[in-house]
């Protein structure tokens, strides 16, 4: 079995992008089931490097990951929406407003995640997890949104969503999340994934 797993740079306020540690962690451990890449918080970029990545590897199973700082739980998204839309431009100036991102795409596209059995790994191991029901309208939902058409247009049954984790938690910090913490619900996701 192949698990593409990405993350992100950082962007905005976000000098360190916990995604980004998280995949290098699981990076450095070269298990063989699993491809790596961290993508640029840019919506057209991004895109591009997620469609060519799973034409390349035909993975069994898509995991990307983002920060959602204001999330204090590790976020399992329902739905990736056919919209670009936030204030935030993104790294490379692109500011979209109400901007579909495929013009003949499907309004929105479901996780194909084993999302229940995730939440229930999760929260066995003690660790902070919900089910949220869509994940933003920034670049995040963008790289979501064009990993699932990529894969629908490709007849793959491969699952395929999207994982929020929070801000990470640093020093005194109350807010957000220790990296260990993070990089093991990840690895709970992928074992979950692994047994599908
Ligand atoms: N979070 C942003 C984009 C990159 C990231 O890690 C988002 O939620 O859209």
């Amino acid at each position: 079995m192949t698990i593409l797993l990405t993350g992100f740079t950082p962007f905005g306020k976000v000098a360190v992008n916990p995604s980004q540690l998280i995949v290098a962690q699981v990076a450095a451990r070269r298990e063989p089931d699993v491809i790596t890449a961290v993508l640029p918080v840019e919506y057209a970029a991004s895109g591009r490097s997620m469609a060519e990545l799973i034409r390349i590897y035909q993975p069994d199973a898509v995991l990307c990951l983002g920060v959602a700082a204001n999330r204090q739980a590790i976020s399992l998204e329902r739905v990736a929406l056919n919209l670009d839309d936030a204030v935030l431009p993104d790294n490379a100036g692109d500011q979209a407003s109400g901007r579909l991102i495929l013009p003949d795409g499907p309004l929105a596209y479901w996780s194909t995640l084993p999302l229940e059995a995730m939440l229930a790994a999760l929260h066995a191991r003690g660790l902070p997890a919900v089910i949220s029901n869509h994940a933003g309208a920034y670049v995040c939902n963008h790289v979501f949104y064009v990993a699932r058409h990529t894969l629908d247009r490709m007849d793959s049954r491969a699952a395929c969503g999207f994982v929020h984790v929070p801000a990470l938690r640093e020093g005194d910090d109350t807010n957000g999340l220790p990296l260990a913490q993070m990089v093991e619900a990840v690895d709970c996701c992928l074992n979950v994934l692994r047994n599908l």
